[in-house]
């Protein structure tokens, strides 16, 4: 049984099961256990349900359950020696990637580790590639059934962390929140949000706080401080969090307005910020895609660059972000191009000295979308 009824979900249960059994034959084990995820909001939700699920049946928690967040939205190779390093046991652990881990980028680092004898699941739902789904015992992406993004990795691990422990409470809200902080579309969102019995603007407003907070979470949270930012009877104190935050990013809205570069496209507008020396040291930093997307309505895209790389998020236009990289892949053999993330969202990642060729290469073909 799953939170909602859902067709999509219903597919994706044999990949549940499979998991369910994993990760229990590995608490029997006493096998170690860690979960990695990605540090925005969604990440944070699937990292911390999922521990609630397994703190319950794990006695030896201090060691033998691991959650930690990762800054980008693959598993990085410093981490994986730094689990490798914190690893005590007798079978090497069982790592469960969430909210990241799908596409190549994550390939060394996994590699590193299955070779050491660790299993992987992966749970997630961003673009994959094929290595990655099939190096990973359990890989539990919606992509893989061509159902898109849109069932979050907040709502797949609400769900895999309700089939391990049945009765957690005060949950029902945690797919509804994860989805709102990812811009969550779709039948099953909409029964998400009806569950959670919140109002979509709080839930924007409180995604925005748990970004906010877990961007500045640079150790490891304890599960009493995530248990506050994730219970809804908290929600009176991220108010007054929340006009906080909204000023900082008013403010840094209004030095992107200054220094954007808007170019019309037919059909389209073409946003690019250069990201350098744009409020660095503050949270709405990391907010700057979105803070520059919403300058403008419509069609659109914006990129906000950076040395050695851009950001992407698409409105309303046929671009293809992941497709983009495969495109510029070839096009550019030898300027170690890398990236990915959703269609209309994500990143792309090159040498910085291909930059300029690259810039123009993309802004051509924009021309042809
Ligand atoms: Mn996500």
């Amino acid at each position: 049984m799953t939170l909602i009824k859902s067709e999509n979900l219903e597919r994706l249960q044999p990949l549940f099961n499979e998991a369910v059994e994993l990760i229990k034959k590995a608490i029997s084990k006493k096998r170690q256990i860690i979960i990695k995820h990605h540090d925005d909001a969604d990440g944070y939700i699937s990292g911390f349900i999922l521990e609630k699920a397994l703190f319950a049946h794990i006695e030896d928690k201090r060691y033998l359950l691991q959650r930690s967040s990762s800054r980008t939205p693959y598993y990085e190779y410093i981490d994986a020696l730094r689990d490798l390093n914190s690893f005590i046991g007798f079978a090497p652990p069982l790592i469960i990637l969430s909210d990241l881990g799908s596409n190549n980028q994550s390939m060394k680092a996994i590699r590193r580790l299955e070779r050491y004898g660790a299993d992987f699941i992966i749970l997630d739902h961003h673009k994959f590639d094929k290595e990655n789904k099939e190096i990973a015992k359990v890989f539990l992406n919606p992509h893989v059934f061509d159902m898109g993004s849109d069932l979050c990795a907040g709502m797949l691990a609400t769900e895999l962390a309700l089939m391990i422990t049945p009765m957690i409470p005060n949950i029902q809200h945690l797919p509804a929140l994860a989805g709102t902080a990812d811009k969550s579309a779709g039948i099953d969102y909409e029964n998400y949000l009806k569950i959670s019995k919140i109002p979509l603007e709080s839930l924007k407003d409180w995604a925005l706080v748990i970004d906010h907070e877990t961007y500045y979470l640079r150790f490891a949270a304890r599960p009493n401080f995530l248990e506050d930012l994730f219970n809804p009877q908290k929600l009176p104190y991220l108010d007054e969090l929340k006009m906080d935050i909204k000023s900082e990013m008013e403010s840094l809205s209004k030095s992107v307005k200054e220094y954007v570069k808007i170019k019309e496209y037919a059909g389209f507008k073409l946003l690019r910020l250069d990201r350098k020396g744009i409020g660095d040291y503050e949270f709405a930093s990391s907010k700057l895609p979105k803070i520059t997307h919403e300058l403008v309505e419509g069609p659109r895209i914006t990129l906000i660059e950076t040395p050695d790389g851009i950001s992407y998020r698409a409105d309303l236009i046929g671009f293809k972000g992941v497709e983009l990289i495969d495109i510029l892949k070839t096009q550019f053999p030898k300027a170690m191009v890398s990236g990915g993330g959703h269609e209309a969202a994500g990143g792309i990642r090159f040498n910085a000295s291909a930059k300029d060729e690259i810039m123009a290469f993309i802004e051509k073909y924009l021309e042809g979308l």
